[in-house]
């Protein structure tokens, strides 16, 4: 019994693990903080995002420091607890961000073309601004189709997962050690 229960705490730390690094793209932003500020993509502190109406973009927590600094989009140029996080009705999905792996999406809409931000819900100032432009349609993307010929592939939504491949092996791999343990755990009371 001992020995299945190390198995399975083996099985449960590689699980743990699963999480694939952020994949960044034009629509999938990868949130880093760096103690002072956040960080995109790797890129500076502060940095400035062009946005587009109608597009959905997507912000994922690449690191555990969010906890310290929840990530919000926001009209609120300073951020803290004063800033009021955009919800669904400004185009936010899911949010603040806070553990690693946490992700919202953001679907500007027309009434925010401009300069919206994105800052920590606790500290002032350690975000940037989103500039927000419209794509000249009628309903600024709220009912026009996205333009495909200058819009991201949509491969790039599912910048999160591990591709097919890797989750496949690692799952074969969990199943193996589990029907292994079975086995062995299985063996032992036979003899015994
Ligand atoms: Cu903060």
């Amino acid at each position: 019994m001992k020995t299945l229960l190390i198995v399975l705490a083996a099985v449960l730390g590689v699980a743990s693990q699963a999480h694939a690094a952020c994949t960044s793209s034009t629509t999938h932003f990868c949130i880093d903080h760096d103690g002072v500020a956040y960080t995109i993509n790797g890129g500076a502190e502060h940095q400035t995002l062009a946005l587009t109406v109608g597009t959905t973009y997507t912000f994922e927590a690449s690191t555990a420091n969010l906890a310290s600094h929840p990530f919000i989009i926001t009209d609120n140029a300073t951020g803290t607890s004063a800033a009021t996080p955009f919800g669904a009705s400004q185009g936010v999905t899911g949010g603040p961000l806070t553990a690693l792996g946490d992700s919202l999406t953001y679907t500007p809409i027309a009434a925010q073309v401009g300069t919206q931000h994105y800052q920590c819900h606790v500290h002032p100032n350690m975000g940037g601004n989103l500039t927000i432009t419209s794509t000249g349609g009628a309903a600024d993307g709220a009912s026009t189709p996205i333009d495909m010929a200058t819009s991201p592939t949509p491969a790039a939504s599912s910048g999160c997962s591990m591709s097919s491949g890797a989750g496949w092996s690692r799952f074969a791999l969990l199943l193996a050690l589990g029907l292994a343990s079975l086995l062995f755990v299985r063996s032992r009371r036979a003899r015994a």
